[in-house]
């Protein structure tokens, strides 16, 4: 980075609702701008709202309230103004013009966060062409200046210095950047096809931003992934293999953790992730994290299913995580109701990834899933002949107990593996 950056610019944050909206949901919008602003690295001093239909066409706040927040922030000296509302060319200059110090939008401020974010070559390619996808019909004829911006919030990024140029030089640049993409994408193909030789399934953790995903990627393979409670703080995909064998012995899969999701995603960062995207739609599992903590989980939930769904990922692909379950009050209840086979409500798996509970249940619940076909079964041995440890490398053992001087076996298992265990043992299978 080249430009000197404040150190916690002073931030307000300014929104314009449609009277619609509850009051809950925008409580639930602000604080996540709060967040996504300190995420960038600046400090909110002050929030103002307005519920406005329609917004004002000019300057999207109405007069009584933007005369409100010029004195506030000349008051406070402050250096930025956050609007969570998206801003066209002219709102922008328009405020920009009124207000005399930088105004961004919450488009521009989750692109800088995912500019101070990238580290490796592909995130920063996909950041940069986000950046320019945004800038580009914004263009004024003299090109876009981010010298008036002063710096800071809404200015950084790997082609910081390249998107001061002029149409023609960012389309080619959209182009190069499109072509070295397209390359990684070509050789990431080629280890697939590579690995697709080896059947080990590709589990991928997707979910809001801040669900959790690295940190129950810390719980399953021991690997110190950057984890924080400011958003986005995963950028770069990573895999790793992870070893069941408290399910089955020779069993492992591979888990992938990858950049998280939220409301309003703008468009422009989504067609420069797709590459990122595309690592989710090709693996044979998903797990869907969610923050049962947060107020607004359904929604998020909802959010994050939208976009499945447009990526035509179907509801069979994916198992609901539900963490941070020790926030919860009645934690210890629902774990103890989880790990009792009669009780548990096997569509979805509540986990602690921070306390590591739940993940056996979780590997568990992959293991199922992964394998569609799987059925329970019971099976009835005389005691002597059974050997547990071999009856565990090809079915999940549910529940042990005994009826008639047998010993009962509940297993889930597929069909074609129970009917060879009966060929070879006989007994008595239900
Ligand atoms: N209490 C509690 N906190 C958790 C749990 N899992 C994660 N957290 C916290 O939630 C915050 C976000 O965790 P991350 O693992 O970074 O979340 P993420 O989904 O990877 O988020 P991004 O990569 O930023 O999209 C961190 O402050 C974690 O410590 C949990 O099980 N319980
Ligand atoms: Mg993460």
């Amino acid at each position: 980075m080249t430009r000197q950056e404040p150190q916690h610019e002073k931030c307000i944050i300014a929104a314009v609702f449609d009277p619609q909206k509850s009051d809950p949901e925008i409580q639930g919008i602000l604080e996540e701008m709060k967040l996504l602003t300190e995420s960038a690295g600046g400090n909110v001093i002050e929030t103002f709202s307005q519920k406005k239909h329609p917004p004002d066409s000019r300057y999207l706040i109405g007069s009584g309230k933007i005369e409100e927040i010029k004195n506030f922030a000349r008051e406070a000296e402050a250096q930025s103004i956050v609007f969570y509302n998206p801003l066209s060319n002219t709102q922008q200059r328009n405020l920009e013009q009124y207000f005399e110090i930088k105004v961004i939008d919450r488009t521009r401020l989750i692109l800088d966060v995912f500019a101070t974010r990238a580290r490796s070559l592909e995130g920063k390619l996909q950041v940069e062409l986000a950046q320019l996808l945004y800038l580009l019909p914004r263009l004024t004829g003299k090109g876009i200046s981010l010298s008036r911006l002063g710096g800071g919030i809404g200015t950084r990024g790997p082609g910081e210095t390249k998107l001061e140029a002029d149409r023609r030089t960012i389309k080619k640049r959209i182009s190069i950047i499109r072509k070295k993409l397209d390359k990684i994408i070509e050789s990431r193909d080629m280890r697939r096809k590579h690995r697709k030789s080896n059947p080990v399934p590709v589990v991928s953790l997707v979910g809001y931003t801040s669900a959790g995903k690295s940190t129950l990627f810390r719980a399953l393979t021991g690997e110190e992934v950057p984890i924080s409670s400011m958003l986005f703080s995963t950028l770069d995909p990573v895999m790793r293999r992870v070893e069941i064998q408290e399910i089955r012995e020779d069993y492992a899969f591979l888990i992938s953790d990858t950049v998280g999701f939220i409301r309003e995603m703008p468009e422009e960062l989504f067609q420069s992730f797709k590459a990122t995207l595309e690592e989710v739609i090709n693996s044979d599992l998903i797990l869907h994290v969610i923050d049962i903590s947060n107020p607004d989980y359904l929604n998020r939930k909802e959010d994050v299913e939208n976009v499945l769904e447009e990526m035509n990922i179907t509801p069979e692909r994916i198992l609901h995580i539900y963490n941070k379950a020790d926030l919860l009050p009645d934690y210890e209840a629902i774990m103890a109701r989880q790990d009792d086979p009669e009780f548990a409500d096997e569509s979805r798996v509540y986990i602690s990834a921070i306390e590591n509970r739940g993940i056996t249940q979780l590997k568990k619940a992959i293991y199922k899933k992964y394998f569609k076909d799987f059925r329970p079964y019971t099976l009835a041995i005389p005691p002597k002949e059974v050997n547990l440890d071999s009856i565990k490398k090809w079915a999940i053992v549910v529940k042990q107990y005994y009826l008639d001087g047998r010993l009962n076996i509940d297993i889930l298992s597929s069909k074609e593996n129970m009917l060879k265990f009966k060929e070879k043992h006989g007994g008595y299978v239900k």
